[in-house]
């Protein structure tokens, strides 16, 4: 049972269709070494495994800190060569592989790598209280798990470089207007709201949803025609799901459809 592997700097549990990873370093406010981010890639693994969970749920223990940046206690020592060897923070593209959708539930600071981790999964939803920036710059560093990359395509280059280059920080109202975020709710129905969404997919053909998740970012990678491409080639598949025939079907007879994931 996966949710009984002991993690250092996160805790995982699973209820309800959801799998949830909290970042758990609150003495850092939840800043994230290099452990934190094995420990979240491998639970999203595990997570993505398990047949019971449809959406994998990340947050920030307690109510400061989404996660702070990347550990900067870790990083002031370090050389070119250490970070250039140990290929620093390159595992995060593991989460890329994770098939079933990623909802960052963000309740309090997202700056810097906390940010970045945001961006990488596939829906923000932010509570009141949170603030998105990239500091980096501040540090003598760039950003370097995503920022530049995924920053600007969430809302546009002009906010883009405010944030990255003059250290603007985003409310989550600013960030929910700019499109970084879909849904802002207060603190204590963040997780109640990361959970509903959670359930909301669950009851859908998973293999419809990992379907849908995985054009949605391909577009991210390839140009419009051969995403359309990519994207029609997905939906004709879709027609020998059995999901599709009773999606249909239960539509036709006016009830409740029952996906079986086939
Ligand atoms: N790393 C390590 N420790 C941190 C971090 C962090 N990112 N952020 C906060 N902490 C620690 C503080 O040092 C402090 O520890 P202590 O109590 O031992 O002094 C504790 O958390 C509480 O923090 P503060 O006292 O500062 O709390 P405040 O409420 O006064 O301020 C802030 C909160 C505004 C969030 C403030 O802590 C802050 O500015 N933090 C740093 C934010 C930042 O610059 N983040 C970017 C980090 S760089 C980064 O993320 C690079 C990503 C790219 C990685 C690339 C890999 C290739």
């Amino acid at each position: 049972d996966e949710t009984t592997i002991h993690y250092r700097t996160i805790n995982v549990t699973a209820a309800d269709a959801a799998g949830t990873i909290t970042i758990c370093r609150p003495k850092a406010l939840n800043a994230i070494n290099t452990l934190a981010m094995e420990e979240i890639v491998h639970a999203a693994h595990a997570l993505d495994k398990r047949p019971d969970v449809k959406a994998i749920v990340i947050t920030g223990d307690g109510t400061k800190a989404f996660a702070a940046g990347a550990d900067i206690m870790e990083m002031a020592g370090q050389t070119y060569d250490e970070a250039y060897h140990k290929r620093f923070m390159e595992g995060w593209t593991g989460l890329a592989a994770v098939r079933k959708p990623i909802i960052a539930a963000v309740n309090g600071y997202a700056l810097g790598g906390g940010c970045e981790v945001a961006m990488m999964a596939d829906i923000i939803i932010a509570s009141e209280n949170a603030m998105f920036g990239q500091p980096e710059v501040n540090l003598g560093v760039i950003p370097g798990m995503g920022g530049t990359q995924r920053l600007i395509r969430a809302i546009g280059k002009s906010k883009a470089m405010d944030v990255i280059l003059c250290g603007v920080r985003l409310t989550a109202a600013e960030a929910h207007t700019a499109g970084l975020v879909s849904r802002v709710v207060s603190l204590n129905q963040l997780m109640p709201e990361a959970r509903s969404m959670a359930r909301n997919i669950a009851s859908l053909s998973s293999i419809a949803i990992a379907k849908a998740k995985d054009c949605i970012n391909r577009a991210y990678e390839i140009p419009l025609s051969e995403g359309l491409r990519y994207e029609q080639r997905e939906f004709w598949s879709a027609f020998a799901l059995e999901d599709q025939y009773e999606g249909m079907q239960a539509f036709l007879e006016k009830r409740q459809a029952s996906f079986k994931d086939k």
